[in-house]
């Protein structure tokens, strides 16, 4: 018996859409295997999507450009998904993306689908939703998922393992402040857009992605391909169109050479990885043997009396698992 959701979820029923992400977002250990066997019956339809990841410092402008980028291609015909990885809502109470207040065009849409981030979790457990429901819109048919990412740090990393482009947005002043953006999401960006190149910022937005393209050549180099940098407005729309164009010309080379099959793949495994490695430290946390020592030990380490290392190994040497 597949599951109830699955045929209205395949037949791209919005409602059914949404249960089917709620479900998958569920912490409520009763919903886990329903949600594992809806996922299950799901999967064998999903991977047709363009997968795009959004990020950049706080009002770059990812909600506006996904606005703007949203209702072009659902104007082209296109269904589009709206995603957010948001390890910070847990401490606001409340999403971003929840208020839908800036993508209000978008969410009117027919073709389109907004959804707000789950809120609470570790960022593992909300990033691992949030591939999951991913993967529902594109059972549920969806042509473009774009995905943003809500805050700093690590959720720029979980994002960049779930698309096919990861996209970086810079500001205009980005050429002052190419110092401020940390190497390592300059690395993983497969494209730059310099955003808000209009009105007095479009010549300061040229002269940004001249640096950032010297910089991606240098940081680059050798190892193939450099990332090709852009310039646009969500506001007047310049540059908007070629952007897609990028993504999608990209997307479908991806596609041809066997690339995208490859990524996609790797980025299972490393989903894996991290799922082994959140079900093993539940696991040993919730050991009764290391939760009564734990307090010992770690007060030891706390006051400089044994080495972290030599109380995590006797730590995990008393670890057993539930047989
Ligand atoms: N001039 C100009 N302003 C823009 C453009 N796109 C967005 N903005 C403005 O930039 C501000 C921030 O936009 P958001 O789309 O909320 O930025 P964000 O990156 O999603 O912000 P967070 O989600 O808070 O990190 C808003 O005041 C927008 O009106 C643009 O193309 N040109
Ligand atoms: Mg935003």
């Amino acid at each position: 018996m597949p599951h109830p959701l699955a045929s209205s979820v395949l037949h791209g029923d919005r409602k059914a859409l949404a249960h089917a992400i709620t479900l998958v977002e569920s912490q409520l250990a009763s919903d886990q295997e329903s949600a594992a066997e809806l996922l299950h019956a799901l999967l064998p339809h999903t991977g047709n999507a363009v997968r795009v990841g959004i990020t950049g410092a706080p009002g770059v402008g990812k909600s506006t450009l996904i606005e703007t980028l949203g209702c072009k291609l659902c104007d082209q015909g296109k269904k589009v998904a709206v995603l957010a990885v948001d390890p910070s809502s847990s401490i606001t109470g409340g999403s971003i993306l929840g208020d839908k207040t800036r993508m209000t065009e978008l969410s009117r849409r027919a073709n389109a689908f907004v959804r707000p981030s789950p809120g609470g979790g570790t960022l593992g457990g909300v990033a691992a939703r949030t591939r999951e429901a991913m993967l529902c819109c594109e059972a549920a048919g969806f042509d473009v998922v774009l995905v943003e990412t809500i805050g700093t740090g690590q959720s720029e990393t979980a994002v960049a393992t779930m698309v096919d482009v990861f996209l970086l947005l810079l500001s205009p002043a980005a050429g002052d402040e190419l110092q401020g953006i940390k190497r390592g999401v300059m690395e993983l960006a497969d494209l730059v857009l310099v955003h808000k190149a209009d009105g007095d910022l479009a010549a300061a937005a040229n002269r940004a992605a001249q640096q950032c393209q010297l910089a991606l050549r240098v940081l680059h180099a050798g190892d193939g391909e450099i990332p090709s940098v852009l310039t646009g407005s969500s506001t007047t729309g310049v540059g908007i169109e070629a952007l897609w164009q990028a993504i999608a010309t990209r997307a479908a080379a991806m596609r041809a050479d066997g690339r995208l099959a490859k990524r996609r793949s790797a980025q299972s495994t490393q989903w894996m990885q991290a799922a082994i490695h959140d079900a093993l430290h539940d696991a040993f946390a919730q050991c009764p043997s290391v939760q009564r020592e734990w307090p010992t030990l770690s007060a030891e380490v706390a006051q400089g009396r044994m080495l972290p290392h030599t109380a995590a190994k006797k730590l995990v040497a008393l670890y057993r698992p539930e047989a």
